[in-house]
C-alpha cells in the first residue's frame, strides 16, 4: 500500500505490537483536546495520564494500547488483517468475510461491523505524467514506519488540509527547501498546545463524570458547544470580545465554540473571516504570501472547510526556505523527472513529494470492501447514484450490518470517542434485543432509507456549508455523486433520532 518509491527500504521493526501504523507522518496530531478525546469508561481513564493537550500520534498510539490492555481486547483481535471481501449469505444469515485477499482465510459471522474509518483511503489526484517524477513520493497516510530522513532535502508537498499543515510545518523545519503548492488556504486556528502535568492529570480525574456526561449533550461531542444567542445581535465591541476570547483559548473553540450564526449568515460569517485574517497577517511579513495564505477575499465561507490547528505553520512558511506556489493562480502543468512543472513553465525540482491530498472520504473505506449484500448486490452499485443508509449505521439489503463512524451519521462532525460509544451503546442494545427475542436478521426497509437520506441532506442544505467546494460533500473526488456524506444536525439530534427507532420497537427495521 506505501507510496514511496522503494518503501520496504523505509520499513523497519515497529517497537509496538501491531507491525503497521497509518498517518505516521511528521507532525500528526489530534485536533480535539484531550480528556475530550477519550473514552468515558473510568476504567480507561483513572490509570491514564496525558502528556499533552493535543498528543501526537505516539501518545495516541499509547492511549489505544493502554485501552487494549484494560480491557484485554487483545485476544480478540487479529492484527494485519485486511477485510477484502464480505459477502451476505442468505441460506446461512450469515456474513462471510474473506481476510487478506486470500481464499483460504475466512471468517463467519452473524453480525458484521465494519469500522474503516472515514479517512482511511487515500487519494491521490491524477496528475500528468505522476509517474516520471523520479525522487521519492510519500501520501501522508502512508508515510514509511519509523520515519523518513527529510533532513536538507528538497520536499514539495501538495495539499493544505489537516494532514498538509501538519507535515509542512515539520518538514519545513528541517528540509533545505520545502515548496507548498496550495490549492485552497485553510484558515487553520492556532492549536495552543502545552504539557498536561500532573495537578492537570488529577483535575481530569476529579471532572470527568460531570465532562463525560456534557459531552454527550454539546453538537460535537465536546464540552463546550456554540455559544448562545446570535452574533448579529451582537455590537462591534460585544462581537470582538467573544472572538478574541475563543480564538485565543486556542483548539477549535473559534469554529465550534463561536455563535452559530457565524456559519449560517453571510455577513457574520465575514466578520469571523476578517477577524481571522487580520490575527493571521500579523505572522506573514511577506505581502506576497499573505495574499496567497491570507487573502483578502474568502474562497470559500469561513469555517465550511474543515478547520486545521497549527503550531507554527505561519511562521515556517515565512522561513526563506519556504515558498507557497498559489494553484489557483499557477496551476500544476505536469510532472517531470526532476520535479513539477507549473503554468509559468517553471520546473520546481524535488527530491522528496508528499500527496498531502486527502482521502476517499467516509465511504472509500467501506467501498473498496468487496462488500455484497442479498442476491450478491455489491455496495458500489448500491451507492453509484449515492449513500443511502439507514440512521447513518445500516444499509437497506445488507442485513446484520452496522457501519460506525461512517456516512449519513455525524461521523466528522463529531469527536471520535463519542462517536463510537454512542453507535456502539446502540449497536449493542439492538445485538442484545434481537437475541431476546428470537430475531436473526435485521435489515432496514428501502422507505426508511430514503426518508433517512433526504433529512440528511436537508440538513445538509441548511447554512453555509453547502456552499464550499468540499470533501463533506464528496466534491474532491471526481464524479463522485455531490451529497451531504455526513448528518450534520449534531450529535443530540443523531441520539434522538436512533433512540426513537429503537424505542418504537426498532421503527423502520425488518426483524426475523
Ligand atoms: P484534506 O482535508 O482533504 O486535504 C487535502 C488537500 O489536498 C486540500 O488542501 C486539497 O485542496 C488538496 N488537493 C486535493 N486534490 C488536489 C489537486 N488535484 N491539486 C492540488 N491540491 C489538491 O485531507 P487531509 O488529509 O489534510 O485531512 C484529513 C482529515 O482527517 C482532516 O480534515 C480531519 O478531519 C481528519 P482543496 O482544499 O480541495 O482545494
Amino acid at each position: 500500500m506505501a507510496s514511496g518509491k522503494n518503501p520496504s527500504s523505509y520499513i523497519r521493526d515497529s517497537p509496538l505490537r501491531h507491525p503497521r501504523h497509518w498517518n505516521c507522518y511528521p507532525g500528526a496530531r489530534v485536533d480535539t483536546e484531550v480528556p475530550q478525546y477519550s473514552y468515558t469508561d473510568p476504567a480507561t481513564w483513572s490509570t491514564w495520564k496525558w502528556k499533552q493537550r493535543f498528543p501526537d500520534r505516539d501518545e495516541l498510539v499509547s492511549y489505544f494500547d493502554h485501552v487494549v490492555q484494560t480491557w484485554e481486547l487483545e485476544p480478540d483481535i487479529a492484527w494485519s488483517s485486511r477485510v477484502t471481501a464480505a459477502h451476505w449469505d442468505d441460506k446461512s444469515s450469515r456474513w462471510e468475510l474473506t481476510v487478506n485477499g486470500d481464499p483460504g482465510n475466512k471468517f463467519h459471522c452473524k453480525f458484521f461491523c465494519p469500522c474503516p474509518g472515514f479517512a482511511a483511503r487515500a487519494y491521490t489526484p491524477p496528475f500528468k505524467g505522476i509517474e516520471s517524477f523520479r525522487g521519492i513520493t510519500y501520501h501522508t497516510s502512508e508515510w514509511p514506519q519509523g520515519g523518513a530522513d527529510l533532513t536538507g532535502k528538497r520536499v514539495g508537498v501538495i495539499g493544505t488540509g489537516a494532514s498538509g499543515v501538519q507535515a509542512i510545518q515539520e518538514i519545513g523545519r528541517v528540509a533545505s527547501h520545502i515548496t507548498v503548492f496550495q490549492r485552497t488556504p485553510n484558515t487553520c486556528l492556532p492549536m495552543i498546545n502545552s504539557a498536561v502535568d500532573e495537578a492537570k492529570n488529577k483535575y481530569f480525574h476529579e471532572v470527568l463524570p460531570e465532562w463525560k456526561k456534557k459531552q454527550t449533550t454539546t453538537f460535537a461531542g465536546f464540552t463546550f458547544d456554540f455559544t448562545e444567542g446570535k452574533a448579529a445581535d451582537l455590537s462591534k465591541e460585544e462581537r470582538l470580545d467573544i472572538f478574541e476570547k475563543l480564538y485565543s483559548t486556542g483548539g477549535l473553540h473559534y469554529w465550534l465554540g463561536n455563535h452559530a450564526d457565524v456559519l449560517a449568515d453571510k455577513e457574520q460569517n465575514e466578520l469571523a473571516y476578517q477577524f481571522w485574517r487580520a490575527k493571521t497577517l500579523k505572522r506573514i511579513p511577506d505581502p506576497e504570501k499573505q495574499k496567497i495564505l491570507a487573502p483578502e477575499a474568502q474562497l470559500d465561507p469561513f469555517g465550511t472547510k474543515r478547520i486545521s490547528l497549527e503550531q507554527y505553520y505561519y511562521e515556517v512558511l515565512s522561513q526563506p526556505n519556504a515558498e507557497v506556489v498559489d494553484l489557483r493562480a499557477n496551476p500544476i502543468r505536469e510532472f517531470t523527472s526532476a520535479g513539477i512543472k507549473t503554468s509559468d513553465g517553471k520546473v520546481h525540482e524535488l527530491d522528496v513529494l508528499v500527496m498531502a491530498t486527502g482521502f476517499d472520504f467516509v465511504t472509500g473505506g467501506l467501498t473498496r470492501i468487496d462488500l455484497r449484500g442479498i442476491d450478491g448486490v455489491p455496495i458500489t452499485e448500491k451507492w453509484a447514484k449515492g449513500v443511502y443508509t439507514y440512521l447513518g449505521m445500516t444499509i437497506s439489503g445488507f442485513p446484520n450490518l452496522f457501519t460506525m463512524y461512517g456516512p449519513q451519521a455525524p461521523t466528522a462532525f463529531a469527536t471520535g470517542p463519542i462517536s463510537a460509544e454512542t453507535q456502539g451503546d446502540w449497536i449493542v442494545s439492538c445485538i442484545k434485543q434481537m437475541g431476546a427475542n428470537g430475531y436473526s436478521t435485521i435489515n432496514p426497509t428501502e422507505e426508511a432509507e430514503q426518508e433517512w437520506r433526504t433529512h440528511v441532506n436537508e440538513v445538509g442544505s441548511k447554512g453555509l456549508f453547502k456552499d464550499a467546494s468540499s470533501w463533506y460533500f464528496g466534491d474532491n473526488i471526481p464524479g463522485k455523486p455531490r451529497e451531504a456524506l455526513n448528518y450534520m444536525a449534531g450529535m443530540p439530534s443523531y441520539r434522538e433520532k436512533i433512540d426513537e427507532s429503537r424505542d418504537k420497537g426498532w421503527r423502520g427495521f425488518e426483524l426475523k
